[in-house]
């Protein structure tokens, strides 16, 4: 047998459950918050009682670096975006374009509806007051994440933003270059350079004179600030926990084994936990891919990871009967992300009900809507697709319910109410309606 670099699931034949299919279909554990937990409620306690001290010391201990304050002089955003690589500038700004324009478009109208006359109820989309983003630093420096954090936000109509970041010891305790450059393009200018957990608190808590508190928290972490997060979570807002990430591919025999090779290790490429599963029925297309994985692992970048990745228990090639069985295991699987390449891959995207990004087609890799196809690349990993939506402009709206009844569209209902309140064994609530219609009243 060749050499072959993900392992091969034949599912041909079988005819599964959705309970089996999500068993037998691989996919990456998530970290485990629990051991992370001790330590992190510890800083969070500190934070909150100590503020700036303690930032203080967690900047030396855990950075590295010694702070007096945390905040991130104007002049050094300004600085960062004037040295940034303008062709990293030029791709930046269209991503941004791109995300914007859509985020705007999705941004959802009040909903009034006039149930009677005189009778009005809406549905009052308002932004969040104070949103607070975590940006990683170290190894991973996501500009990309900057702009689809930030974009959805400012397009919700989000009055005030604020970004953290590491302090990084190589450039003189600021967060890192590009992350402050990505921050000034987006006009983020209230920066700071606090780290892990310590980031978290400071958020969710406040820093006397130095930080107000936010009501929402969005953005990836090392297991810290997820657990962080998870912790915080209740007197703030956060977005979803985010897990390793994750592609599927639905393809059959019309596919480019070439391009699905190149997407697979491209997600791979993230992290050795990434996970990447292949569905199709074509046996020759699963031959082709395994051999353009080994080829393309040969001069790829990250090989290391991307063998880990492709090679571990949480991805395989999943052989099916035909696309009807495929779009089974996708929807059961309800990958992060899905790019299907098939014949009519628009028509079969149609027919996938979970997931968190769909991509169709050869021309339309994760790639693009990791960077700039104007689609959020925050995405629901670990199969919270079939109940949950990427980054958005909705994730930084609340929909307040407006109630608004003049004297004679409430009279049309007393009596219901009345009737309801005693079956519930309330009849304050009842009274609180009777009162406005004894003789002696004369409210309008
Ligand atoms: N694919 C990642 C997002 C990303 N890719 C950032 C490159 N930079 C999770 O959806
Ligand atoms: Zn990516």
């Amino acid at each position: 047998m060749t050499k072959q670099l993900m392992r091969t699931l034949d599912l041909r034949g079988e005819q599964l459950t959705l309970a089996q299919l999500r068993r037998v279909v691989p996919r990456a554990a998530g970290e485990d918050t629990a051991i992370a937990e001790q330590r992190v409620r510890e800083v969070l306690q500190n934070v909150q009682s100590d503020g700036l001290s303690a930032l203080r010391e967690y900047a030396e201990l855990f950075d590295g670096v010694s702070q007096e304050h945390p905040r991130v002089p104007e002049e050094a955003l300004a600085s960062a975006l004037a040295e940034l690589d303008p062709h990293i500038r030029q791709a930046l700004e269209e991503s941004i374009a791109r995300a914007r324009r859509v985020a705007e478009a999705q941004r959802p109208q009040d909903v009034p509806v006039q149930l009677a006359r005189g009778a009005e109820v809406t549905l009052r989309w308002q932004a969040m007051r104070r949103v607070g983003l975590y940006v990683p630093g170290g190894l991973a420096v996501y500009p990309s994440s900057v702009v689809m954090n930030v974009v959805p936000a400012l397009a919700a109509g989000v009055g005030s933003i604020a970004l953290a970041s590491p302090p990084q010891k190589a450039f003189g305790g600021l967060p890192h270059p590009t992350i402050l450059a990505a921050a000034a393009l987006l006009g983020v200018n209230e920066v700071y350079a606090i780290g892990g957990a310590q980031a978290i608190a400071a958020f969710a808590y406040g820093i006397e004179d130095e930080l107000e508190p936010v009501d929402l928290i969005t953005g990836p972490g090392n297991v810290y600030v997820a657990t962080a997060k998870r912790l915080v979570k209740g007197l703030v807002g956060i977005d979803s926990e985010a897990g390793p990430t994750e592609i599927a591919i639905l393809a059959d025999h019309s596919a480019e084994a070439a391009f699905v090779a190149a997407d697979l290790i491209s997600q791979a490429e993230h992290d050795p936990a990434a996970a990447a599963v292949l569905v199709t029925p074509s046996v020759e297309l699963t031959e082709q891919v395994q051999r353009e994985l080994l080829a393309q692992l040969a001069t790829t970048k990250h090989a290391d990871r991307v063998q880990q990745g492709l090679g571990g228990g949480q991805s395989a090639v999943l052989l099916v009967d035909d696309l009807a069985q495929g779009l089974d295991v996708v929807n059961a699987y309800a990958a992060e992300h899905l790019e299907v390449i098939t014949e009519n891959a628009a028509e079969v995207a149609a027919q996938v009900h979970s997931a968190g990004a769909i991509f169709i087609g050869a021309s339309s890799p994760v790639s693009l809507g990791d960077y700039c196809a104007g689609s959020n690349h925050v995405l629901p990993t670990s199969g919270t697709a079939a109940f949950s939506s990427g980054l958005g402009v909705q994730t930084f709206l609340r929909g307040i319910q407006v109630i608004d009844y003049d004297r004679a569209a409430l009279a049309q209902l007393a009596e219901h109410i009345v009737a309801l309140s005693r079956a519930e064994d309330l009849p304050a609530h009842g009274d609180a309606v009777s009162i406005r219609f004894k003789p002696s009243s004369t409210e309008a």
